[in-house]
C-alpha cells in the first residue's frame, strides 16, 4: 500500500519506513467476521501455510509429533500448557503456521547476502526478509562493502572475546533473550553474563509479564499464576481479561469449550469482542469438525474502556462486599482472617470510590459491574485469566494486584478450580526467569549460583529493556547481544531504539532467520545461525533434549525430530559456550564439556534453582514436572507471611477532552514482528495491517469515513509528538475514546520515557493519541 509515512520530531528521524507485512496487491477489505473461532476457517488456513511454505508433507508430520509427552518437541506457538492427557491433538492453527515457518526449505546463504547489500535489505517489509527463509552460516558486517561476509564460528566467537575483552566495565554490554531460549541455554547464558561480572540481562517479559510477575511476587510470595489445566477445567467461572485468546493462545478455546459444556461461566473482559469470546469448533475434535458443530466460549461480554479494568475489579470488589452485608457466604471470612492482610484497609477503600467514578473510569454500567460480581459470587470456584491487555499499562501492577485482591475475598486461592491464571507469551518466558534470566536477581539465587558454579556474580540490579536501549543511545552500553527475537522492531520509539542500536561498537543476534535487527546494527555486526526447537540437537554425547516450562509452571522435554537447516548451525547452547569461552579464556567453568551432554547442565541447575531437584529423572516422567508453587499450598513468602491485600488509588484513564487512548495488538496472522500476511481473520481485515480501529461515533466526530485516510499523533509524557500519517479507519465496535492498531508498526508511537512507573514496561496498550482526518 505504501501508505505509511513516519514522522517524529526526534533528531533520530527516519523518513520512512518499509513495510512489515507483505503489502500484496489486493484492495483492503472489512467485513465483520461471524464464524465460529478455529475449525475449518483455521483448517484452510493452514493448508494455505503449508502450500507456501511447501511443508505439506513435512508439515503434518511434525504437528503429529508436536506436544506428546516426552516424544515429541514443544510447540514454539505459545505458552499454553499441553493437554494433560498428552495425546489429544491439541494443537492450533497458529501453532502450525508457527512450526512451518521454522521447517521452511528456503534457506539464506552467503549468495544472499553477497547479492544484497545491508542499505538495500532495510528497504524491504518484515515479511520479506523473513521470507528468505532460514540463515545457514555466520556472517560479519563489512563496512567497506556494506554487506555481511561468511565468518568462521571460531573467528565469530573471537571477535566478541575481544570487544567483550577490552570493555573497561562489563556493564558496557547487555544480554537480550526472547523467550524461546530453552532452560538449558537460558541457564548457560545467565552464567556468562554474570561470570563476566553484569546484571544486564533484559528480555522480551520486560515489555510483556513484568507487571503480572511483580504484582503477583508482592501480593502472594510467587512471581507466577497458581492454577493448571485441572483448575481450569473444574472452575465454576473463568474471568478472561485482556487476551485475544483464538489468535494468541487458540488452545484456551478448547479449555473454554468444555467449561461451557459443563455448565461454567465464562466472562470476557476486552474493549473488543474478540473471537474467543463468541463460539468455536473444537479443533481436535473430529466429529464438531465433521458436523460443523459450534459450542459457544461466552456467557458475559463486558467492553470496559482501555485501562478500565482496574475499576471493574474495583467495582466487583464492592459488589461483593454490599452483597456480604446480606448474604455472609458473599465473602470468605475465615479465609480472609487466615491467610490475608490488608482486608479492612481495602474495604474501606471499596466503599469510599463511588459508583459515579468506577463507571466513569471503567466505561462499564454499575448494572453490568454488578453483573459480573454476581456471576463471582454465585460460583464456587473462580479463575481469573489475563494477558497484555491488563499488563501493558502504567498501572499494569496495581491492576493485577487488584484481581488478586477479588480472588482472596472469596478464598479463591491454594485449592481446586480457583486462581489467578495470567496467560504468558513465548512459549518459554516463564522458564528463561526462573532459570535467572532477571535484571533484578535475588540474592538467595546469587548465593546459590556463586556456591555451586564457583563464580562471583554481581550483585548490583542490571538494565532492562527500556534501560538497556536508553543506555546505548548515551553511549553506555556498546554491545548488545540479541539471544533470539527481533529486538529493533519489538522495543518501542523504533527511530530511537535504531539509534541507539547503531551507536554500539558490536550487535550479536543469534537468529533463526533473517530480520530487522541484522539491518539495525552496531559498527561492528554478527549474525548467529541456531538450531530451531524442531530440528536434532546431536552433540559430542548423543541426541540432546532441552527442556522449557509453560504458563502453568509445568517443566517439560522438547526433542527436535527435523535434519537441521543448515550442517554449519549450531544449537544454542553451543553458541553461548563459544561466545563465553572466547570472553572468558580463563574461565573454570566447563563450557564444552555442559555442551557435550545437557544432563550435565541439568545436573548444575538442579542445585542452583529451587524446584529443580532431581531435574534430569522428573523431566522425563512422562507430561515433566510441575515446579512447586508455595502460594498454592497457601504458604506465602511475603514480608507478613500472608497473601497481602493491597489498596491502591484508582488511577485517571479518560482521555482528554477530543483525545483517544490508542493500543496496539497483534493480527492473527502475525507472531509478534513476524508476520505472515497482511490479514487479520478474526477481525473481519484483509490485505491491510496501516490501520486504526475506532469507534463510529469518533470516526462521525472527525468526519472520518470507514478507511478514510488519517494521521495519528501521539503525545508523550514529556510533551514531544510522533506521528504516523496515512492510515486508514475502519469502524469497529469499540468504547468511545478507544483505538487500536498493530505492533510493531504502531511502536514508532511510544516514546522510550513512556514506560510504567510500576513495572518499567513500556505503554504498549496506552498511548494518547489525536486522529484526524489527513488533508
Ligand atoms: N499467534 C500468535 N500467538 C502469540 C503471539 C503472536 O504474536 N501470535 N504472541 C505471544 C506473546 S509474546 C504474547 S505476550 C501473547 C500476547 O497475547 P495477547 O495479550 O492476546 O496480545 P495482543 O495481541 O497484544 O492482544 C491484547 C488483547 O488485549 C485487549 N486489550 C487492549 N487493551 C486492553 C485493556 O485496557 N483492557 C483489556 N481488558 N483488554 C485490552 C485487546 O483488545 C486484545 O484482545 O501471545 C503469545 N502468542
Ligand atoms: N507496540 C507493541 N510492541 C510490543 C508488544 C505489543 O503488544 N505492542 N509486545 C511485546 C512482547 S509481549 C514481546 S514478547 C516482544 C517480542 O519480542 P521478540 O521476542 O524480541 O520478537 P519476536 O518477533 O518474537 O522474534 C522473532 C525472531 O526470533 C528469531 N527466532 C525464532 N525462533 C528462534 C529460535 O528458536 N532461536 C533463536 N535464537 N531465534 C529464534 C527469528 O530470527 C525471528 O526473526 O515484543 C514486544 N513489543
Ligand atoms: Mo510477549
Amino acid at each position: 500500500m505504501g501508505l505509511r509515512a513516519v514522522s517524529t520530531d526526534r533528531d533520530t528521524q527516519e523518513p520512512r519506513e518499509p513495510e512489515a507485512g507483505p503489502a500484496a496487491s489486493g484492495a483492503p477489505e472489512f467485513r465483520p467476521y461471524h464464524h465460529p473461532a478455529a475449525g475449518w476457517g483455521a483448517a484452510k488456513s493452514v493448508t494455505k501455510v503449508l502450500m507456501r511454505e511447501q511443508a505439506l508433507v513435512d508439515g503434518p508430520r511434525a504437528i503429529m509429533r508436536m506436544n506428546h509427552e516426552n516424544s515429541g518437541f514443544d510447540c514454539p506457538g505459545c505458552a499454553w500448557p499441553d493437554d494433560l492427557k498428552g495425546l489429544k491433538l491439541d494443537i492450533c492453527e497458529n501453532g502450525i503456521k508457527h512450526v512451518t515457518w521454522e521447517m521452511t526449505p528456503k534457506r539464506v546463504g552467503r549468495e544472499f547476502f553477497a547479492a544484497h547489500s545491508v542499505s538495500e535489505l532495510a528497504e524491504w517489509s518484515d515479511f520479506a526478509l523473513e521470507d528468505q527463509g532460514r540463515l545457514t552460516e555466520p556472517m560479519v558486517y563489512d563496512p567497506g562493502t556494506d554487506h555481511y561476509v561468511p565468518i568462521t564460528w571460531k573467528d565469530a566467537f573471537e571477535l566478541f572475546g575481544r570487544v567483550v575483552r577490552g570493555l573497561d566495565d562489563p556493564n558496557r554490554a547487555s544480554y537480550y533473550t526472547s523467550g524461546r531460549l530453552g532452560n538449558e541455554a537460558t541457564f548457560l547464558y545467565q552464567l556468562m553474563a554474570r561470570e563476566l561480572g553484569t546484571n544486564n540481562l533484559p528480555d522480551c517479559s520486560n515489555m510483556c509479564h513484568e507487571a503480572s510477575g511483580r504484582a503477583l511476587q508482592a501480593a502472594l510470595g510467587t512471581g507466577k499464576g497458581t492454577a493448571d489445566l485441572r483448575d481450569w477445567e473444574t472452575a465454576d467461572a473463568l474471568f478472561i481479561m485482556g487476551v485475544n485468546a483464538a489468535s494468541n493462545a487458540p488452545r484456551m478455546l478448547t479449555a473454554l469449550a468444555e467449561a461451557y459444556r459443563r455448565g461454567a461461566q465464562i466472562v470476557h473482559v476486552n474493549p473488543l469482542v474478540e473471537a474467543a469470546a463468541t463460539r468455536t469448533i473444537v479443533p481436535h475434535d473430529f466429529v464438531d469438525m465433521a458436523l460443523f458443530k459450534t459450542t459457544r466460549t461466552s456467557t458475559l461480554n463486558l467492553q470496559p474502556r482501555i485501562g478500565g479494568d482496574m475499576a471493574l475489579l474495583r467495582g466487583m470488589a464492592k459488589a461483593v462486599l454490599e452483597q456480604s452485608r446480606t448474604d455472609p457466604r458473599a465473602l470468605d471470612r475465615e479465609f480472609i482472617d487466615r491467610h490475608t492482610t490488608g482486608f479492612a484497609e481495602y474495604r474501606a477503600l471499596c466503599e469510599n470510590t463511588s459508583w459515579a467514578e468506577l463507571e466513569r473510569q471503567s466505561g462499564l454500567s454499575r448494572a453490568d459491574i454488578v453483573k459480573a460480581a454476581r456471576v463471582y459470587c454465585d460460583a464456587d470456584r473462580s479463575i481469573i485469566s489475563w494477558c497484555l491487555g491488563v499488563s501493558q499499562h502504567e498501572h499494569g501492577v496495581d491492576t493485577v494486584r487488584e484481581i488478586v485482591n477479588l480472588l482472596l475475598l472469596r478464598g479463591n486461592l491454594g485449592r481446586e478450580g480457583a486462581g489467578p491464571s495470567p496467560v504468558r507469551g513465548h512459549s518459554n518466558v516463564q522458564g528463561n526467569r526462573t532459570c535467572g534470566i532477571d535484571h533484578r536477581p535475588a540474592p538467595e539465587f546469587l548465593d546459590r549460583l556463586a556456591a555451586v558454579c564457583g563464580i562471583d556474580p554481581p550483585r548490583a540490579h542490571g538494565l532492562d529493556t527500556v534501560g538497556t536501549i536508553k543506555a546505548m543511545h548515551r553511549g553506555e552500553v556498546r554491545v548488545f547481544v540479541g539471544m533470539g527475537g527481533n529486538f529493533a522492531l519489538a522495543a518501542p520509539d523504533t527511530p530511537y531504539t535504531y539509534a541507539a542500536l547503531r551507536k554500539c561498537e558490536l550487535t550479536v543476534q543469534v537468529s533463526t532467520k533473517l530480520n530487522r535487527s541484522h539491518l539495525v546494527h552496531g559498527r561492528q555486526a554478527l549474525i548467529l545461525p541456531c538450531l530451531g526447537r524442531t530440528e536434532k540437537d546431536q552433540q559430542r554425547r548423543g541426541l540432546q533434549s532441552t527442556s522449557v516450562e509453560d504458563s502453568m509452571s509445568m517443566v517439560h522435554l522438547s526433542v527436535g525430530m527435523k535434519r537441521p537447516a543448515s550442517r554449519h548451525l549450531l544449537s544454542e547452547p553451543a553458541v553461548i559456550a563459544g561466545l563465553a569461552r572466547a570472553a572468558l579464556p580463563a574461565s573454570s567453568t566447563p563450557w564444552e564439556w555442559y555442551v557435550e551432554d545437557y544432563d550435565r547442565i541439568r545436573d548444575t541447575m538442579a542445585q542452583v534453582l529451587d524446584g529443580f531437584e532431581d531435574f534430569n529423572r522428573r523431566v522425563r516422567l512422562p507430561l515433566g514436572f510441575r515446579i512447586k508453587q508455595p502460594a498454592r499450598e497457601l504458604v506465602f513468602h511475603t514480608p507478613s507471611g500472608k497473601a497481602e491485600i493491597s489498596a491502591a488509588p484508582l488511577p485517571d484513564v479518560v482521555p482528554a477532552p477530543g483525545g483517544l487512548v490508542l493500543g496496539t495488538m497483534r493480527s492473527h496472522d502475525q507472531w509478534n514482528t513476524t508476520i505472515y500476511s497482511d490479514d487479520d481473520r478474526y477481525r473481519g481485515v484483509k490485505n491491510l495491517r496501516t490501520l486504526v480501529f475506532m469507534n463510529a461515533d469518533d470516526m462521525r466526530e472527525r468526519g472520518v469515513e470507514e478507511f478514510g485516510r488519517v494521521d495519528i499523533t501521539a503525545t508523550a509524557r514529556d510533551g514531544s509528538t510522533r506521528s504516523l500519517d496515512g492510515y486508514l479507519a475502519i469502524p469497529y465496535e469499540i468504547p468511545r475514546g478507544c483505538a487500536a492498531g498493530y505492533m510493531p508498526e504502531m511502536n514508532v508511537l511510544i516514546a522510550i520515557g513512556d514506560y510504567s512507573t510500576q513495572s518499567d514496561q513500556p505503554l504498549m496498550k496506552h498511548i494518547d493519541v489525536t486522529i484526524t482526518a489527513a488533508p
